[in-house]
């Protein structure tokens, strides 16, 4: 039998993606795509799509019973940089949703849960390279703070309650089909967006920020790996570090040179940066490897030659 799965936040970054290569999986009349707002054309009309707010307890509850749903991957979140300026509401968005899918599933309403943490989990008084998966995690952002407080309530409904909810740690994701929203570490899009269409991009964080990331499709096959690793194999509940490649945006702008000779960047940090300069430079994903037998698969330049073509086909075609 394959499992009915609802995806919430399918129109963002994450979602697009997860949703087409599910439904590409699956077969797309098993994958229920859902979001608050419309999103592709493609996207709406290549299988079931509902609006929903997932805030809404309830509304939540009639799609997961009216789809027979067994699975949700629960990808609306409010990110780093646009939670510093609605910090209520973020926090609201952040832990309403997680609640409503983790009493949903306490009550065996669904089967098993998708919840994405951060490397915003940390904080300043984290070590910076390697972090490893467990360490000091003092996170100073609002964001921050709604992941932590999630992976705990993760890890509490899975001891207590034996709800088998499943979490990554997502570092910046790097992708071209759908724009990011509100990220700390979405200039490494922004920046290939730029170079294409005018050679030269103005960074919001300074030169030598390192901050760990990776590239969609690693972590689109990371989210389906874990959903689909054997349950004993999950030993973390909180939420596994993982981990791609680590640049700073001088890094990054030399390698797209190497593909746009005549691209130039010059730098002017705003308040992001301190977001920034508050998360680690790099990962150390041990765990993730050792129990679900992750690796990851782009480093930068297959990264970088990977997003140029996307981004230049797709204003082709
Ligand atoms: C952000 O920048 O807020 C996100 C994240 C690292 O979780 N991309």
């Amino acid at each position: 039998m394959i499992a009915k799965t609802l995806i919430i936040g399918a129109c963002g970054q994450i979602g697009t993606e997860l949703t087409e290569k599910l439904r590409a999986e699956k077969g797309n009349e098993n994958v229920i795509a859902s979001d608050i707002r419309e999103g592709s054309e493609k996207l709406m009309n290549s299988g079931p799509f509902e609006i929903l707010d997932a805030t809404n307890y309830n509304d939540l509850e009639d799609v997961i019973l009216h789809y027979n749903i067994d699975e949700v991957y629960l990808m609306a979140a409010m990110l780093s940089g646009t939670a510093e300026k609605f910090p209520m509401k973020a926090w609201d968005l952040n832990m309403s949703t997680l609640f409503n899918a983790l009493n949903l599933a306490k009550d065996s309403k669904i089967d098993k849960l998708f919840w994405p943490s951060s490397i915003a989990v940390f904080g300043p008084t984290t070590p910076k390279d390697q972090t490893p998966q467990k360490t000091v995690m003092e996170p100073s952002t609002v964001y921050g703070i709604s992941k932590q407080t999630g992976e705990r309530w993760c890890e509490y409904y899975h001891k207590r309650y034996g709800v088998d909810v499943r979490s990554i740690r997502y570092p910046g994701l790097i992708s071209y089909k759908t724009a990011p929203g509100g990220g700390t570490t979405d200039y490494a899009i922004e920046i290939f967006h730029d170079a294409i269409e005018g050679n030269f991009y103005r960074s919001f964080l300074t030169e030598n920020t390192a901050l760990p990331m990776m590239y969609m499709e690693d972590a689109i096959r990371a989210t389906i790996q874990i959903m689909n690793a054997d349950p004993t194999k999950i030993k973390v509940r909180s939420s596994y570090n993982l981990s791609g490649i680590s640049f700073t945006p001088k890094e990054l702008a030399k390698a797209i040179n190497k593909k746009i000779p005549q691209f130039e960047i010059d730098y002017e940090a705003d308040f992001r940066q301190a977001i920034a300069d508050s998360w680690p430079s790099s990962i150390d994903d041990t765990e993730a490897q050792k129990d679900w037998d992750w690796k990851h698969e782009y480093d930068l330049e297959a990264m970088v030659e990977a997003m140029i073509e996307g981004i230049k086909a797709s204003k082709t075609s």
